[in-house]
């Protein structure tokens, strides 16, 4: 499968790792959006949210953990931080591999583009 998202979970593309455990990987998005903007991605791939199903719900709540800890380590836990999920293209998904943007660093406004 050419899943760029896979290729970096095998380190066969280099990536800003910044969490790593058996069932998630989370690093720096390469063209970020804002001061700290990281990827977090389960180690399988499932393409969109939409491949998901009840046996996935306890690696959704996995990643939200992931996310929680991401977000206190980098300090930005108490002003605040945005998750953002795309999927397919009218949302803006790119890559399809499902991930979970974690944006902070500067004021977010809403509604998104
Ligand atoms: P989305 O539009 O939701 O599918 O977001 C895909 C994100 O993936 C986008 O913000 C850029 C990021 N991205 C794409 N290719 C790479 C890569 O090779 N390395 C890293 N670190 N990020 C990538």
């Amino acid at each position: 499968m050419n899943c760029v998202f896979c290729k970096i979970i095998k380190k066969e593309i280099p990536s800003k790792i910044v969490y790593e455990d058996e069932l998630v990987l989370a690093f720096e998005d390469i063209a970020p959006q804002a001061p700290i903007h990281i990827l977090v991605i389960p180690k399988k791939h499932y393409s969109t949210l939409l491949e998901m199903n009840e046996e996935e719900k306890e690696l959704l709540g996995h990643i939200f953990m992931v996310i929680n800890k991401i977000a206190k380590e980098k300090g930005v836990d108490e002003r605040g931080f945005r998750v953002v999920l795309n999927c397919n293209s009218q949302a803006g998904q790119t890559v399809y591999h499902i991930h979970f943007h974690l944006l902070a660093g500067r004021q977010m406004h809403w509604p998104p583009g």
